[in-house]
């Protein structure tokens, strides 16, 4: 944007209706506004946007103790360098009588501001939300990103590959609303990656699956398709497959630091620290998360039952509800893994991912808490 940007609503310009309230200006349908968004606003609120003393912001970045925020036309503040009609500033990260963790934005948040100060007024509701809960003690909820259309879940072609974390992160996708694409990495140096994709696509029947080189513009360029104007795409996947490489990629930039990743074990070290959304030349959104080796599920048995809809459905048929498909008469889980309709690897890692989105149900005892009874052998 420039810093001389002329598109702040003249003040004393009395509102007439959404066209002139502030709410139709089309940098911040760019920003990925949109009715959902627009339809939060009271009529004072949406009256008040021109003149401006209500803004609509979105947060591009959570840096520690600021909040990168941009919106449409010129607000206080503006910095050279953003998209051109949009305008850029850091503000303060206080949300108003926020109690808990969902309580405070994160990167992809609509907000509303004091134009002059900065002062959150509030987080409008989000469309999408993906969070998780911090492995260790304590457990902390952990707001990863806000109002994002499509999750890319990329893993790459080589020993890191797991079927398991891919299933762990279309819960995820699943459970926050939001469409998953699977892109797998580096075929270029996998004997024949047309094995890793296979298995992606045998998770579930209507899932799109890319094989790209993410140092290859040509490559990558089918996945520009995902992510038009307006419209966010978050990245997530482990450490070192590919994921800034493949933004630096789109983008035909390489503003982004990405890390060689160890000899040996293929793995990478966690070299995105900021999340922070870039903006690709068509008008799109991609946001980078950090490395998560200890993706936890929680609050994610929703998501858990799409996924593994074939065991849930199966269940069902089950003579007892809560039938625990080990040694119960009349399990249809077992008579299915008997005629070979289920697959016991499959439902050995939702069982799994089951008891661990269980153990970290808030309010559940779970296994980093102090047991109250011993524990049994
Ligand atoms: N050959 C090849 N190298 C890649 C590919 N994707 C990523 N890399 C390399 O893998 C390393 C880690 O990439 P990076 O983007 O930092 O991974 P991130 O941790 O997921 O952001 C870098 O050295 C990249 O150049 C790929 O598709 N092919
Ligand atoms: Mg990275
Ligand atoms: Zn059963």
């Amino acid at each position: 944007m420039s810093a001389t940007d002329s598109r702040l609503p003249p003040t004393g310009l009395a509102p007439t209706g959404l066209a002139q309230s502030g709410l139709a200006d089309p940098h911040l349908a760019d920003l990925g506004w949109r009715p959902f968004f627009a339809g939060q606003l009271s009529s004072n609120e949406a009256a008040r946007t021109c003149p401006l003393r209500v803004m609509p912001v979105r947060v591009m970045a959570v840096h520690r103790g600021q909040l990168a925020v941009a919106g449409a036309g010129a607000g206080a503040g503006a910095e050279a360098g953003g998209a051109p009609g949009v305008a850029e500033r850091t503000i303060p990260p206080f949300v108003p009588h926020a109690k808990t963790e969902e309580d405070h934005a994160t990167v992809g948040d609509w907000l509303l501001i004091e134009p002059e100060t900065g002062q959150i007024l509030r987080i409008l509701t989000r469309a999408s939300l993906f969070k998780r809960r911090a492995a260790g003690s304590g457990r902390k909820l952990q707001l990863i990103a806000a109002n994002v259309d499509t999750l890319f879940i990329v893993a790459s072609c080589n020993q890191d590959f797991s079927v398991a974390r891919l299933e762990r992160y279309l819960v995820l996708a699943r459970e926050a609303g939001v469409a998953p694409v699977i892109v797998l990495t580096k075929a270029d140096l996998a004997a024949d990656p047309e094995t890793f994709a296979q298995s992606a696509r045998a998770l579930a029947s209507d899932l799109p699956v890319h094989i790209v080189n993410a140092r290859e513009p040509a490559s990558v360029a089918a996945l520009a398709a995902y992510c038009g104007r307006g419209e966010t795409v978050a990245l997530l996947g482990s450490s070192g497959v590919g994921k800034s490489t493949m933004i630096n990629t789109l983008r035909g930039s390489s503003s982004i630091a990405t890390q060689p990743v160890r000899e040996g074990d293929g793995t990478g070290r966690h070299t995105t620290t900021v999340r922070e959304m870039h903006r690709l030349e068509n008008g799109g959104w991609l946001v980078d998360t950090p490395g998560m080796r200890e993706l936890q599920l929680s609050d994610a048995s929703e998501g858990l039952a799409e996924v593994f809809d074939d065991i849930v459905t199966t269940a069902l048929a089950c003579r007892f509800t809560n039938c625990s498909h080990e040694s119960e008469p009349g399990c249809a889980v077992r008579a299915g893994l008997a005629d070979g309709t289920l697959d016991a690897a499959r439902l050995e890692r939702w069982r799994k991912l089951t008891a661990q989105d269980a153990a970290n149900a808030p309010g559940w005892p779970g296994r980093n808490h102090p047991r109250t009874a011993p524990p049994r052998r």
